[in-house]
């Protein structure tokens, strides 16, 4: 058990120890390179201890921009050989070499905040003056291309795409996807226990995915008219939703006028007012949806949870949302299991399909507050205090045991501790 200055201590050194010069790593060997959503989180940490540094894993982050706009999921800045798929089978040529998908866009949430909290104004004028232009494009890269049809509901292509890869909503529309044949040898499960990490046959499609964008040149139109895997992640939804509105609004804080402002503000109202097709009312449960079979995906996950932090649940859903995400938050030792600890699919320890995530919790405690649940929004904070209190700065943890789970010594772990959890006033280096 460690006491709160250790753990600010620990959280800091955590960082510092994973920065590769101006980027973090999510944790050595396992994780080798720059991942998008790790380092917007990540950022919050750094805010707490050295604001520089924290706007600089955000400039590290922009420097793989693609110059459609998008910001890939993982930027491979530097050689490694303990991460399978590497540069290689990714295939692109840009001059960051990078994944060619992208990851839950929380980056412009985490700018809103380090906007509104760093103390340096001069230094954050600077940064937003360098960064707004990209910030924007990379938001109207996902309406522009993940949702061509104005439908309201962006598409994702992979299931690293959304962050949560194993989650079990994802099974059947995986399932779908043909696997490669060919031999490969992955490096996580030599890494970490297989237990805790996806089955090869899910890795077989994984693959097959990251070939298929390869062979047809990252050509948007023809993989949007031909992915085998094409899902309306809620979790992606909900958080580009938040985003865009802080985006929005952190447009007019710096004074920042960008000529296609009022796409994002049309593309939230078209989400708003689309929003419901993935409300299954028989259930009173938002779900991701099979966009290829036009089919939700049935399987209760968090990601549903994260409408609440988006704001786009109405108030007789929430009612409904309240006490579901009770039990659920109480059905295992620590709140709040990634899968319903009642569901079928429930695995406690295997990747996404069950475990903690802690910036997850964070997401959704800040949705149950906004939604005036301040006891649920409290439990999640408690909870996540007493696993780190615990077990350390594990990437997930399990939610009966409390056991730490994954890499350790990790990135978003030590920082959602820092920004959410650990009472810890801020001083600018
Ligand atoms: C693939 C880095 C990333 C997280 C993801 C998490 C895991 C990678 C992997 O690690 O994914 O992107 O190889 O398993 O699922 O959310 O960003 O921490």
């Amino acid at each position: 058990m460690n006491n709160q200055t250790d753990l600010i201590e620990i959280a800091k050194q955590t960082l510092i120890k994973n920065d590769l010069g101006g980027y973090t790593v999510p944790t050595h060997g396992l994780y080798p390179f720059q991942w998008n959503w790790d380092s917007a989180i990540t950022a919050l940490g750094w805010m707490k201890f050295d604001e520089a540094r924290a706007w600089q894993e955000l400039e590290l982050l922009f420097s793989g921009q693609w110059d459609n706009g998008m910001i890939p999921h993982v930027l491979f800045h530097k050689e490694s050989d303990t991460y399978f798929p590497g540069p290689d089978v990714w295939g692109s040529d840009k001059k960051v070499k990078s994944t060619s998908i992208s990851q839950p866009p929380v980056l412009a949430s985490v700018m809103k905040i380090m906007f509104d909290s760093c103390q340096d104004r001069a230094l954050v004028d600077q940064k937003m003056a360098e960064f707004m232009p990209k910030l924007v494009e990379y938001h109207l890269w996902w309406y522009r291309e993940r949702d061509p049809e104005q439908t309201g509901l962006v598409v994702s292509y992979h299931p690293w795409e959304s962050g949560m890869d194993n989650s079990p909503a994802w099974d059947d529309a995986l399932a779908a996807v043909p696997p490669v044949t060919w031999q490969y040898t992955r490096c996580d499960t030599t890494h970490i226990n297989a237990s805790e990490r996806p089955h090869k046959e899910e890795y077989d499609r994984f693959l097959y995915l990251v070939e298929f964008f390869k062979n047809h040149n990252f050509d948007s139109n023809y993989i949007y008219q031909h992915c085998p895997y094409k899902v309306n992640d809620i979790g992606i939804i909900a958080i580009l939703h938040k985003a865009t509105k802080d985006l929005i609004e952190l447009c007019k804080l710096a004074n920042y006028a960008h000529p296609e402002l009022q796409t994002l503000v049309d593309n939230v109202k078209l989400t708003e007012s689309s929003i419901n097709t993935l409300w299954y009312a028989e259930e009173q449960y938002f779900y991701s949806r099979n966009a290829l079979t036009d089919t939700l995906c049935k399987v209760k996950t968090n990601a549903g949870l994260l409408t609440l932090y988006a704001g786009l649940v109405s108030p007789s859903q929430a009612a409904v949302l309240k006490p579901l995400a009770k039990s659920w938050a109480t059905a295992s030792t620590y709140s709040m299991a990634s899968t319903h600890p009642k569901s079928d699919k429930y695995e406690p320890q295997r990747y996404w399909r069950g475990p903690i995530w802690l910036h997850i919790n964070w997401m959704i405690a800040e949705g149950f507050a906004d939604y005036d649940d301040i006891e649920l929004a409290d439990m999640l904070k408690n909870d996540a205090k007493h696993l780190i209190e615990k077990t350390g700065y594990y990437e997930y943890f399990h939610a009966d045991s409390g056991a730490g789970c994954g890499g350790g010594a990790f990135s978003w772990t030590a920082a959602i501790a820092l920004y959410w959890l650990l009472d810890n006033p801020a001083v600018t280096k």
